[in-house]
Order: structure tokens, then sequence, then C-alpha cells
């Protein structure tokens, strides 16, 4: 085997969660299956123009059908944690009141056969997909849809309780507020900047009102949240315009979450930035918000470098490119350096208690080869050097205890369809939807199997 390969993998301490991530809408199709309801998601697919390859989730991997064969996959690969998320939609078919026994069944399933594997469990459940009832009476603009959240939280701990490892209430409050709010490109679309930090607020609050939900029905869970976090370097140092759109871009970004969550208020700077944006907070918002969480997970891709807009909407930025530096399929620059900065941050200036990282990983333009095979040099390259950086974290005391890759396999990659592949495996929708270790994915199962019997080093 690869020395240097058994040399990370020596560098893990022993327990060291690393696996893969998925979400339920991106893989699971059989969306009429067993009583599920439609969720926003379906809707936005049924819009003509809001998918780029006019694609649905209807089939996506057929997850929900092959999901054993899946979890045989995942334990054959060595993984010792899985990421999924649970589709509301299922399990509370009109968003509130009835609960749907059989889209429960489903998860207790997965949970029960990711033990049996040896599998740790991280559910999140909130992964975008919001029942298409409560997106009709105003989505994530009406506060009441908070109340909905923690009910459905309440509902899925009561069934499943401790036998999750790790619970997060939403995966990227950031992203379902701004970019399906602010940006358009995912649901509901809309283009409205109010609409969005109101979003983010309600959001947020969700996840507060959802903690004592999980907390009644756990004790030894890890109880927390997933956040995309991404730094923002000034693309000319020495300008002090670009320097503050840095730190603006960093607010809008990072700190709207991070500060509410782990200091209890929004950043000033940022809550003036956006001015008539600014949400309504009601008494006792905050301190929900900033209820103790056991552990941050965290969605890092790449880094953002930005130059000034003068003039421009706050942040008043625009993101700039590189030379020299690889972008990937979906535009992002490997950068692990930033990945090693935001988790040495996150550590010493917000003290996070336990840091997993949810979601970490790459698109590339994949090619299936006639012999069968899927080189993936950028995406194996990508992965080196983010896994290399997770080690050196834990040398430098940073308390993180998992590394998961997004994704287990290509899917439905929302606004984009089935075409930016960011899988471990590739799978050929066309062809029965056959799953196919990339090299990539061979390497990292080659590192987690290696680690788990303590690399060289350990050996
Ligand atoms: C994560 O979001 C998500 O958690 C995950 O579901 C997603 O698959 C993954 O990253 C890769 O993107 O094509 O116009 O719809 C990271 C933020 C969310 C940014 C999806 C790009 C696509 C915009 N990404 N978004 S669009």
């Amino acid at each position: 085997t690869d020395p240097s390969l058994l040399a990370l993998a020596a560098r893990f301490p022993a327990g060291f969660h690393l696996g893969a991530s998925t979400s339920a809408f991106q893989i699971e199709g059989a969306t009429r299956a067993d009583g599920r309801g439609r969720s926003w998601w379906d809707d936005f697919c049924d819009q003509p123009g809001r998918i780029a390859d006019g694609t649905n989730g209807d089939v996506a991997c057929d997850h929900y059908r092959r999901w054993r064969e899946d979890l045989d996959l995942i334990a054959s690969l060595g993984h010792n944690a899985y990421r999924f998320s649970v589709a509301w939609p299922r399990v509370l078919p009109q968003g509130r009141g009835a609960v749907n026994s059989a889209g429960l069944d489903h998860y207790e399933r997965l949970v029960d056969g990711l033990l049996e594997r040896g599998i740790a469990p991280y559910l999140t459940l909130y992964h975008w997909d919001l029942p298409s009832t409560l997106a009709n009476a105003g989505g994530w603009q009406v506060r009441d849809t908070a109340s909905a959240f923690a009910e459905f939280a309440d509902v899925v701990a009561r069934r499943l309780g401790d036998r999750v490892y790790s619970y997060a209430t939403l995966n990227e409050p950031r992203c379902a507020a701004f970019v399906g709010h602010l940006e358009g490109r995912q649901a509901p679309g809309w283009k409205d900047g109010a609409a969005a930090v109101r979003a983010a607020h309600h959001l947020l609050l969700a996840h507060g009102l959802a903690m004592p939900a999980l907390r009644a029905n756990t004790r030894q869970a890890r109880c927390g949240i997933v956040l995309d976090v991404k730094p923002y370097d000034p693309a000319d140092p020495s300008s002090a315009a670009d320097v503050a759109a840095a730190h603006a871009g960093d607010g809008v970004f990072n700190r709207w979450y991070l500060d509410p969550i782990f200091r209890g208020h929004y950043p000033q700077d940022v809550w003036d930035g956006f001015g008539p944006w600014a949400p309504e907070v009601h008494a006792g918002d905050m301190a929900a918000i900033a209820a103790p969480i056991d552990t941050l997970g965290i969605n890092y891709y790449t880094r953002a470098v930005v130059s000034a807009v003068p003039g421009e909407v706050y942040p008043g930025l625009v993101e700039v490119r590189v030379p020299g530096q690889h972008y990937s399929h979906m535009g992002w620059e490997d950068h692990p350096d930033g990945l090693r900065r935001m988790l040495r941050r996150l550590h010493e200036e917000y003290r996070v208690p336990d840091l997993f990282i949810a979601e970490n990983g790459a698109a590339e333009p994949d090619v299936l080869s006639p012999d069968g095979s899927v080189d993936d040099p950028a995406r194996l390259h990508y992965l080196q050097g983010h896994l290399a950086v997770v080690a050196e974290a834990i040398e430098a005391g940073v308390p993180l205890s998992g590394h998961l890759v997004w994704s287990l396999m290509d899917n439905m990659e929302w606004g984009r369809g089935y075409v930016p592949r960011f899988g471990l495996l590739y799978v050929d929708h066309a062809n029965g939807q056959r799953r196919i270790l990339k090299r990539s994915g061979a390497w990292h199962s080659a590192l987690v199997k290696a680690a788990a019997t303590g690399g060289a080093g350990r050996s």
C-alpha cells in the first residue's frame, strides 16, 4: 500500500469518524411512495427552466428502494459513519399533524441497518425539502413554520432516540435562506433580500425551538446544526476597500449564523449593513437560538476571494479567481488552507465544543471509461489535501470528531440537476443506476480502512 496513505491514516485517532454524506431529496427518488407528501423542491422542479438539465427528484439514485444494497456498499468501503437526511414530507405529509408511520419506518430501517453494520448514523432533519403545504402557507416567511419544524423534530427523535449518533437540526440555513429567497436559484426561487433575511431568522429560530425537542427524546445523542462556512479573503490585501468587503462578506456568510448560535446576538455591522432587511426579532428568540449545542457540523468546499464593488448592494463585493489555482466543475477553488483557518477560528474564537466536517468534496467532470473505471485525479488531489488539513487540525488541538465526504454517490445537484458529480461512487443513471467506485473513492476507502487498524504508526 501507498506509504503516504498509511502515514496519513496513522494521524487519525482511534474512533475518528470517516465516511460520507447524502441528503434525502438528492438520492431517494420514490417521491410518491408510501404516502410521501410533496415538497417545495418537487414543485420547483415542475417549473420550466428552474433545473438546468430539466430533471427532477422523482428517481434520483433510487436509494429509497436500494437502501439495503447502499448500506452494504458503505460497509464494504469501511466507512464508520454516514450522514443522511430525513424527508419531512415522508414523515408529515401535510407538514404537521398526522404522522405517516410508513415514512418514519424507512428511516428506522436505515438507522438500524447502519447500526448493524457498525456505522454511526448522522441524521439531518432539514436538508431543504419543505413540505408543500407549509410552503404554500408562506414557508420560512412565516414564524409558525419554526414551530412546525420543532414538532417534526419531536416526531423523529421520539421514534429514533439515542439510536442516532448525531442529530443536526438544519443543513445550511444560509443557503436555504439566501440561495432560495435572494439568488432565486433554489426553492422557492425568489429574489427578495428582506424575505431572505426573514427566512434566515425563522430558520435559526426553528433550530432553537427544535433543540429542546431533541433533548427531550435523547440522552446520549449529540445534537447540533450544520452550517456552511467559507473564509473571505481580500483580492488585494493592501486595499482597504477589499479588506472591508471581505469582512462584510464574512459577516453575511459566516457570522450571521455563528454569532447568534454561539454568542446569542446578531453581529451589529451586518445588522446595520442589511438596513431595512433586518428581521423582526421577538423577545426570547435569541435565547432560544443560543441554546447550547453539543456539536457543530460544517460544510466546507472552498474560500471566497473578493474585490470591493462600490455602490453595489451590501456586502458590496464580487468574487474573483486566483490565477494558477485549480477550480472544480462548480467553479470552486481547491484551497485546503481555508479549511485549516476556519477550523482554527471556530475553535479559538467561538470555542465550539465539538466539530465535525459534515460535507467536503468536489464535483469534477468524471468520465466512465469503456473499461468500467472512473479516473478522477482532481478529486483525489482535493481529498488528499483536505484530509491532511483535518489531521493537522486534530494535532493542533481542534476538537474534531469526524470528516464526511460530499458525497457518497453522484446525485441530484439541486438547480444543476445531475450534471455535477460529487460522488465517491459514480452513478450510471442511464444503466440501471449502477454504482461504480471512482479512483478517489478507492483511495478514500483504503485510507479509512488503514485508519481503522491504526495506519502505519499504530500497526
Ligand atoms: C452543499 O451546499 C449542500 O449541502 C449539498 O446538498 C450540495 O449538494 C453540496 O453542497 C454541493 O453543492 O446550482 O444554482 O442550484 C453547498 C452550497 C448549494 C452551492 C447548491 C451551490 C447550487 C446552486 N451549494 N448550490 S444551483
